[in-house]
């Protein structure tokens, strides 16, 4: 990530930031001189119309039309030009180019989805061309989830059973951070993903690629690109501290693995292959039955790469 942003505003990254932020310290400063104006009034005029002795009785004070009308006409100036500055943003920002390309982003406890036309899919990584307009067309599978990513000021919630969208333009090639910004559960504070933003005919080359050939690398390699692409890092960790599920972390070859029906096992590639496959099946002790059964229609070679993986992580 390039720029580091200012006390008040994280790093910009989207076509839009720049005009969003001007419109932030335009408020910011207005209300800076506005601020100490009235403070430096306040203070001035406690001293001059102190009271100097117990027998004075003040002037009586008179109006002053100028004065009342200065004070009543240039806020509303101010607060006009706030009013068109703001809406012109939010139409920008409500409405996306016709050109935009559309990624379709599914929220769900506690990982974030993301399709592309041709069917492409990755888990906790959005990849989208650098300088295109990019559309968001987002629902998700349970609770209220909300779509934040602070370098492109878009915020957008996140519901079960109707679509939400929003666009940005990524400025340049580089990360951003996405956090789900609407409390959903345990997790929600992990409920993270990264957007990465590439030149466009890389990201061609990304799209039509699948994601990355998993074909050409070793089988643990696969594997590693599968656990976060097929969502795994959503609830298994690599270092050994828990998340939701346990750690892969020294997981193969263990033996004595208790199990939450009072058995233990050996942690060997079948029993890893039944986990993955049927999750239900043999639960761990101390852990929610929680695993996805979706897994199930994972190929051979998935399975076999994602095996691979954790046997790397002694
Ligand atoms: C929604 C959270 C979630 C996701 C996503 C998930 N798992 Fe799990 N997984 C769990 C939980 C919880 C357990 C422990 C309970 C159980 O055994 O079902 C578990 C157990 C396991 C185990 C057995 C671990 C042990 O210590 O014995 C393996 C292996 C495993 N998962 C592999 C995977 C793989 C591979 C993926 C991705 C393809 C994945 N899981 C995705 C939640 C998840
Ligand atoms: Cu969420």
């Amino acid at each position: 990530m390039g720029d580091k942003g200012t006390v008040w505003l994280p790093e910009a990254g989207s076509a839009l930031a720049g005009e969003i932020d001007a419109l932030f310290y335009f408020v910011y400063w207005v209300s800076v001189v506005i601020f100490v104006g009235v403070v430096a009034a306040m203070v001035y005029f406690t001293w001059k119309y102190r009271r100097r002795s117990a027998a004075e009785r003040p002037e009586p004070v008179h109006e002053s039309k100028l004065l009342e009308m200065t004070w009543i006409v240039v806020p509303t100036i101010l607060v006009l030009i706030v009013f068109t500055w703001g809406f012109r943003l939010y139409l920008d920002l409500g409405v996306a180019p016709p050109d935009a390309y559309e990624i379709r982003v599914t929220g769900k406890k506690w990982l974030w989805e993301f399709e592309y036309p041709n069917g492409t899919t990755t888990v906790g990584e959005l990849v989208v061309p650098a300088n295109r307009p990019v559309k968001l067309q987002m629902s998700s599978e349970d609770v209220i989830h909300s779509f934040f990513v602070p370098a492109f000021r878009v915020k957008q919630d996140v519901l079960p059973n109707r679509y939400t969208s929003v666009w940005f333009e990524a400025a340049r090639a580089d990360t951003f951070q996405v956090f789900c910004t609407e409390y959903c559960g345990t997790q929600h504070s992990g409920m993270l993903a990264r957007v990465v933003s590439m030149p466009q005919e890389s990201f061609d080359d990304w799209v039509e690629s699948g994601g990355g050939s998993l074909e050409e690398l070793p089988p643990a390699e696969a594997g590693e690109l599968l656990y976060s692409r097929l969502g795994c890092n959503a609830c298994h960790s690599v270092d050994g501290s828990r998340m939701v599920g346990p750690t892969f972390q020294g997981l193969y070859g263990k033996e004595g693995h208790a199990m939450a029906d009072g058995s233990t096992v050996v942690a060997d590639e079948n029993y890893l292959r039944q986990s993955i496959l049927q999750p239900g099946a043999q639960v761990v002790e101390g852990y929610p039955n929680v695993m996805p059964a979706s897994y199930a229609n994972l190929t051979e070679d998935e399975v076999s790469a994602l095996i691979a993986y954790i046997e790397s992580l002694q």
